[in-house]
């Protein structure tokens, strides 16, 4: 059973990553972090062009890591640009790699005094992680990390369909009947 305490701060919602009012959203980026499709795609439109000025200054981000930037055109005050791995059969240290990508993003939010946070669904558009497994390790990484990071108030999953949104609704009860 989780803590009501961590369960009250996460959330689902459908929807447009970029139109969201918290003080970070993330980037599902690649190692370049100088764009492409996608979120990273519409993340950057919607931030504008300076967003790409400051990318190229930051010296690109491996997978499993996350860095940090202005939100500059967003509602939100930072971007956490982030790298999940490419899903290759899941024996290539997929799930240990996409669980990091978690942790790094929010040991970057608490650094920042970061109160609320929303994710995309990492890996799981062109990269190909299985939705099902990516849910169920974006859930419960988070969960864990809000044990210890009191000052993260919120943390919104942002599922851009409702099959992905339905995933993390499982992976949500699975972890509230452990
Ligand atoms: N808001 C929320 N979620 C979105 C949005 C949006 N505006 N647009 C797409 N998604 P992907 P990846 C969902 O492919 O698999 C990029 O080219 C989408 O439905 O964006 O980590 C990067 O530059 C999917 O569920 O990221 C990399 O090269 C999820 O976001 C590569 O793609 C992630 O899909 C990264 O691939």
């Amino acid at each position: 059973m989780v803590h009501m305490m961590i369960k009250n701060r996460i959330q689902l919602v459908t929807g447009d990553i970029t139109s969201l009012v918290v003080d970070a959203i993330v980037n599902a980026a690649n190692t370049s972090l100088l764009g492409g499709g996608g979120v990273d795609g519409a993340i950057h439109r919607a931030a504008g062009p300076e967003l790409l000025q400051e990318c190229k200054t930051i010296g690109g981000c491996a997978t499993g890591q996350a860095k940090l930037t202005k939100g500059y055109q967003l509602s939100a005050r930072y971007i956490i640009h982030t790298v999940g791995p490419v899903w290759r059969g899941g024996a290539k240290g997929e799930a240990k790699l996409l669980a990091s990508c978690y942790a790094a993003s929010l040991k970057l939010a608490q650094t920042h005094q970061i109160e609320s946070i929303a994710f995309p669904a990492i890996s799981c558009g062109a990269y190909g992680f299985p939705i099902s497994q990516a849910a169920m390790i974006a859930i419960k990484q988070t969960a864990s990390c809000l044990e210890s990071y009191a000052g993260l108030k919120q943390v919104i999953f942002v599922c851009y369909d409702g099959s992905i949104f339905s995933a993390y609704q499982q992976a949500l009860d699975v972890l509230n009947n452990e």
